[in-house]
């Protein structure tokens, strides 16, 4: 790990945005005051401050007597209770809601459809039905390799409904992703579909599954949706059709109700070795936690209409397309296809037809869109947006800005949320009706959540200085193990400081306490004795009006141990040159200072991506260093991109 001790942070934000006056009044936290007693609440008193969270948020078929049991690095949260999230996210609602939409879903072709509570509960109880059929009982790992249709919240709560573990694979991973994955959770049963539709084509999920099931899996039985296709399945008795499989099934399911510390999925992520890990999480605290900070950090009311763009396929469609909205009784949003598909307004048309009053979305993406210009955006009544929502990188605060102006009208407070798939829900983030914003700022963390920027003593780091973002304290929703080697999960989490969750992020706080996340420690370069957050950089290049998207990585250099090398994608209309080059540098000096002016600048086309759209920067210090990468290469993108970078070479 890279030594921060000293991070320099240069990037300085003096805007500040207050929420608005209208919008705190109706807020669930509607002052700094509020905040602040919450905080001071769970701070003085944890056990009965998520003790008390529990009890409000969730449904209790046998209730806790144990708030937390804490062996580090070993939580069990409210220990002795039973519960069922399947339940907490339907069966609840029902006398209520059960006509109010759950799920508005919108195919890329354009196919709709509307989905009741009253209808998803039907759903959810003949699948779960259906996979007691197929011998799925409490414990069993069942896989998930759905395109993003109803059908993939329909899977993921027939799993919790049976007390089943699900493993969700994004849709857009490879055969040999899934293999590797369905074969180390020990999947018995894989959900999936003949097909997804992604930028006019299809995505060829049988296919991978087939290629897949070639190698070992373990795999006994695969259920196929059919979306894209005509129905007909491969040869042999393992394939089943999902219609087949839920027709005539009754649609009542008695909930299973487990345990609070019982599993309830696996979630696969990259780590800095090779091989994925599967993060386990389980019931109660998890969901209680996604739960909360749906409803405080979205600040919802009963009438949103409520949008989260992520695919299912990560935690943050686990936890806010499917758990959060669901367990609130709000109507969620589901989009299958690319945000751009068959124009550049798709979103925007979205919005307006469905009247969208939450949007949650990444950065790349308001990259992307902001690329293209304001002109899509303008030709769509967004009137009905009242809160803007962004996670998964740094959001430069240029694209906060354009996000705030252009597609929230300049009404729409922006909660930047920042959490990981190892924490199961927002940790830092505003509270809308309460925080005042400062753009690229995720500002403080939540009350209970206690993110501390130390060093690698331990020592907390003076304001204005870089450090280590660790969660000291344990907290419901976090990970409890790496499935089936709980030794990595000591190693990767618990070892820098002993007891201390370490998130392998660097961040600092500015003079008004403010958090500023500095990207992964990883990403940190030492140049010239000077250390520079690269997000920082890459902010720095995305301010300047001709620049779309900016990836800086450190290359090796004899004469100040590492050289900054900047890698840029144009908005359209501008060329690359070497004028602009000169321009560019000027410009990151001016903005930052001399110490942080890129030593080399490429031009590229696109950058490469991970699926959920993460910059892959490790790939980038290995074009930027001349050398060929031997990494896994599984997440990227478009390894075009990578192929075009390495031509570029000069
Ligand atoms: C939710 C998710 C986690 C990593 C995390 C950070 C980065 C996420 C923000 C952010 C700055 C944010 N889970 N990250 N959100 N960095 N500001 N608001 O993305 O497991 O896939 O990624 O993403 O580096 O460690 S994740």
């Amino acid at each position: 790990m890279a030594d921060t001790q000293e991070i320099v942070s240069v990037l300085t934000e003096s805007r500040v945005f207050p929420p608005p006056a209208e919008f705190s009044q109706r807020a669930h936290i509607r002052s700094m005051q509020d905040y602040q007693r919450l905080w001071d609440e769970a701070e003085k008193d944890p056990q009965k401050y998520w003790g008390d969270r529990a009890r409000e948020e969730l449904f209790w078929k046998e209730p806790f007597q144990t708030v937390l049991d804490w062996k580090p690095p070993h939580a069990r949260w409210f220990v002795e209770g039973k519960t069922n999230l399947a339940y907490n996210c339907l069966d609840r609602h029902l006398p209520k809601l059960k006509d109010k939409p759950a799920i508005l879903f919108e195919g890329e072709p354009g196919d709709r459809r509307a989905i009741t509570y009253g209808e998803l509960s039907q759903q959810v109880n003949r699948l779960a039905n259906g996979l007691k059929s197929l011998g799925v009982k409490k414990g069993d790992r069942v896989g998930i390799y759905l395109p993003m249709v109803p059908e993939a919240a329909v899977a993921m709560l027939a799993c919790a409904r049976l007390g089943a573990v699900h493993s969700v694979v994004f849709g857009g991973f490879s055969a040999e992703a899934l293999q590797e994955r369905m074969k180390d959770a020990g999947v018995k049963v894989l959900l999936t579909a003949d097909g997804g539709w992604r930028k006019g084509a299809v995505v060829p999920l049988m296919k991978n599954v087939e290629a897949a099931l070639t190698h070992a899996t373990g795999i006994e039985k695969v259920v196929v949706l059919t979306r894209t296709g005509d129905g007909k399945l491969p040869e042999g008795p393992k394939f089943l059709a999902w219609d087949a499989l839920v027709k005539g099934q009754p649609d009542t399911c008695e909930p299973e109700w487990v345990e609070s510390e019982h599993p309830l999925f696996i979630l696969y992520t990259s780590g800095s070795t090779g091989k994925p890990k599967g993060v386990l999480h389980t019931t109660a605290g998890y969901a209680m936690n996604a739960s909360l900070t749906t409803r405080w950090v979205f600040d919802l009311r009963e009438d949103d209409v409520y949008w989260c763009t992520a695919d299912v396929g990560w935690v943050t469609g686990h936890s806010y397309v499917v758990y959060g909205p669901l367990m609130n009784g709000v109507t969620t949003v589901l989009y299958e296809g690319a945000p751009t598909q068959p124009g550049p307004d798709r979103f925007w048309d979205i919005i307006e037809r469905y009247k969208v009053s939450i949007l949650y979305t990444a950065p790349t993406a308001i990259r992307a869109f902001m690329r293209l210009g304001d002109g899509p955006v303008k030709q769509h009544d967004l009137s009905s947006l009242r809160l803007l929502g962004s996670v998964g990188e740094p959001i430069n605060p240029e694209a906060w800005m354009w996000y705030r102006d252009v597609i929230g009208g300049g009404r729409c407070p922006v909660v930047d949320t920042w959490w990981q798939t190892e924490t199961g829900s927002i940790m830092i983030s505003p509270l809308p009706g309460a925080t005042p914003t400062k753009p690229g700022s995720a500002t403080f963390p939540l009350p209970g959540i206690h993110a501390e920027i130390l060093d690698r003593d331990g020592k907390r780091v003076p304001r204005g200085q870089g450090g280590l973002l660790f969660v000291t304290k344990p907290w419901p929703s976090m990970l409890r193990s790496v499935y089936g080697d709980p030794e990595r999960y000591a190693n990767t989490y618990f070892s820098e400081l002993p007891g201390m969750y370490f998130t392998g992020d660097g961040a600092r706080t500015d003079a008004d306490g403010y958090v500023w996340l500095m990207g992964r420690v990883d990403d940190v370069v030492n140049v010239a004795g000077h250390r520079l957050g690269t997000a920082e950089v890459e902010s720095a290049l995305v301010a300047h009006a001709k620049v779309a998207e900016a990836a800086v990585v450190g290359r090796p250099d004899d004469l100040k141990g590492t050289a900054l090398v900047a890698f840029v994608t144009l908005k359209q209309g501008n060329a690359p040159s070497d004028a602009l080059k000169k321009e560019l540098a000027a410009h990151v000096a001016k903005e930052i200072g001399a110490i942080a002016r890129p030593d080399e600048i490429r031009f590229a086309e696109g950058l490469p991506k991970t699926r959920s759209g993460k910059i892959m920067r490790r790939l980038l210090r290995d074009v930027a260093a001349g050398n060929h990468s031997t990494q896994d290469t599984t997440t990227l993108e478009d390894l075009n991109v990578l192929a075009a970078l390495r031509q570029n070479d000069e």
